[in-house]
């Protein structure tokens, strides 16, 4: 059990925030590249291990062979739920996360797996023994599991790229510091200069953020309606994996020049809404 007390408090003013439990200890990070390494990032993968196996797989092929060794990668969160290989997922990443080969934000979705953990009560544990419970993946998850998934910040600043990744955005009105929790695990739009979750309401986000005045490039994925999202100063990379679309990779070469690739997924959960085409 992850307790609320193990966490700072968290300066939301006087919003509450959507789970119980409290953000991690650092919400934001700054990773470095290593000169002449390639940068790798991935969008929303929701428990797809084999596409996203076929993806590095795909990733590293593409590589020049004397960066087949050099590269990094960054997941833009939701790593579990809706498909078929959470609890497998989650620890595949974990590996590739602590052997120093890869980075990954929170995402709702990874917040939901805490929250649910955290509310581990003798009825939710013995609803996990059930398939049909979302979370039955939870009875294969180790205390060190949780708590990697608790440890993941809200955004990672890579300043070599001047990209921040975060799950959902950024509210281009606040700093970093200022953002709302929330706001960057499950923001889809902009109303009346505020993010909202909604997709029905308002502007999208990145269209907002970019003819705003700021110059970090935001890599994201949430947005899964909208599928591939791209200008001079956003990338989304939530692709519809888990909807039976793809799961999609952006490579970044040392070089600066990027390539985007992708894998086909099966059709695991069934789409809710249709895709939005966008401008971008
Ligand atoms: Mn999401």
């Amino acid at each position: 059990m992850i307790s609320s007390k193990s966490y700072p408090s968290f300066n939301t003013g006087s919003k509450r925030l959507f789970y119980s439990f409290r953000p991690p200890q650092e919400p934001h990070r700054v990773i470095s590249i290593k000169n002449g390494w390639a940068t790798v990032f991935i969008g929303d993968i929701h428990g797809c291990l084999d596409e996203l196996k076929k993806l590095i797989e795909k990733v590293v092929t593409t590589l020049p062979p004397h960066l087949r060794d050099k590269f990094v990668i960054f997941f833009t969160g939701d790593l579990v739920n809706k498909g078929p290989h959470s609890s497998k997922t989650l620890k595949f990443v974990r590996r590739l996360v602590q052997g120093d080969k890869a980075h990954a934000v929170r995402g709702n979705h990874d917040e939901a797996m805490l929250n649910e953990y955290a509310s581990y009560s003798f009825f939710n544990r013995l609803k996990h023994f059930f398939s049909f419970s979302q979370y039955h993946y939870l009875k294969f998850l180790t205390k060190e599991d949780i708590e990697f998934v608790s440890s993941l910040p809200y955004t990672i600043t890579i300043p070599e790229l001047k990209v921040i990744l975060v799950h959902a955005g950024i509210d281009p009105n606040l700093s970093l510091i200022e953002q709302h929790p929330d706001n960057m695990v499950r923001m889809r739009n902009m109303v009346h200069g505020q993010p909202t979750y909604s997709i029905e309401n308002g502007t999208q986000w990145a269209h907002v953020y970019q003819k705003s005045n700021k110059t970090s490039r935001i890599v994201f994925g949430h947005d899964a309606r909208r599928r591939f999202q791209e200008d001079s100063k956003y990338i989304g990379l939530d692709t519809g994996a888990v909807y039976g679309d793809r799961l999609t990779a952006l490579i970044h070469f040392p070089n600066s020049t990027e390539t985007i690739l992708s894998v086909d997924s099966k059709a695991y959960s069934p789409v809710r809404g249709e895709v939005i085409h966008t401008d971008s």
